[in-house]
């Protein structure tokens, strides 16, 4: 595939790769409390539809700073103050970053602190993965910013934590937080330290399943998701037809034959 990432382009997010091909991806706006803006979500397009064939195994998604995201840079589209077509066609490069990343097959691991709201709500539920800690809080204020959401929280965040909760955070403004926002599906996993450290932790585990694999967990899943169900069935059968016979997983099943596998147990991390 040979498709390579030139971390010296991005002047928006900074990225690291790791060994085990592991990249952290840091959203690196700082002090705009890393808001959205059209760069930004260029190099989220342009990292995110290279990932999957660059190797990259899996992604933890930051923010730099206090705050994970502050969503649609205000700021910027104050300024710019664009046309409803201009607006649209922003949007559109929003859903092209933000599918890449749901549909791309490389997991991503979102490391949310402090605000992650609007866009960066949007953002983080493009991941496939959240982890939250005691600082972090979600709302959805576009209604309260005369605003409307953009950048696909009707289907993902709606998708989250239901249709009327999604609605009732942008009429009142709601903030979730603390174990009440992964009770209601905001997160996956909240832990008392970092949530940087968890994130990369998960990324590293996920990075150690086969690539296939991961390709189908992070894109068929959710491709599927928008099929009847006839057609899912039809798809899951094709997709597990060139996954579950995939030659590099003979060695994991032949372990598992042999009784040298790693048995599911109760109580694993
Ligand atoms: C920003 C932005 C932003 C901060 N665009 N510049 N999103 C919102 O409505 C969230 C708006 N932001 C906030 O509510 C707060 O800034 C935070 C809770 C995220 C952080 O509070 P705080 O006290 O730490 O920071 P601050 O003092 O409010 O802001 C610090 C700087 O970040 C300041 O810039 P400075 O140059 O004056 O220092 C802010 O202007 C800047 N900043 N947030 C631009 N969002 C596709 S549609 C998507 C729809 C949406 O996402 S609507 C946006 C929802």
């Amino acid at each position: 595939m040979n498709v390579q990432i030139d971390i010296s382009q991005y002047r928006n997010l900074a990225l690291e790769a790791h060994d085990d091909g592991v990249w952290v991806v840091t959203l690196n706006r700082p002090t705009k409390r890393n808001a959205l803006n059209a760069d930004t979500v260029e190099e989220l397009v342009e990292f995110f539809s290279k990932a999957p064939r660059a190797g990259v195994r899996a992604v933890v998604l930051a923010g730099a700073g206090d705050h994970f995201c502050a969503g649609l840079d205000l700021v910027e589209h104050h300024d710019e103050d664009r046309s409803p077509a201009e607006f649209m066609h922003l949007c559109l490069r929003w859903h092209e970053a933000f599918n890449k990343m749901e549909y791309g097959g490389v997991p991503i691991i979102a490391a949310l602190q402090g605000a992650v709201v609007g866009g960066g709500l949007e953002l983080a539920s493009s991941a496939h993965v959240r982890v939250m800690n005691d600082s972090t809080y979600f709302a959805l204020p576009e209604g309260q910013r005369g605003l409307f959401t953009g950048g696909g929280a009707t289907i993902r965040v709606s998708d989250l934590v239901g249709k009327s909760r999604m609605i009732d955070m942008m009429l009142m403004g709601r903030v979730y937080q603390g174990q009440e926002a992964a009770d209601v599906g905001l997160a996956q996993y909240v832990v008392e330290g970092s949530v940087y450290d968890k994130a990369l932790e998960l990324a590293r585990r996920a990075a150690e399943n086969l690539p296939l694999s991961n390709f189908a967990i992070c894109s068929a899943v959710s491709h599927m998701q928008n099929m009847s169900a006839m057609d899912a069935a039809y798809a899951e059968s094709v997709v597990a037809g060139v996954v579950n016979t995939q030659p590099d997983a003979r060695s994991r099943l032949a372990a598992f034959a042999d009784k040298s596998a790693a048995r599911v147990r109760k109580n694993a991390p």
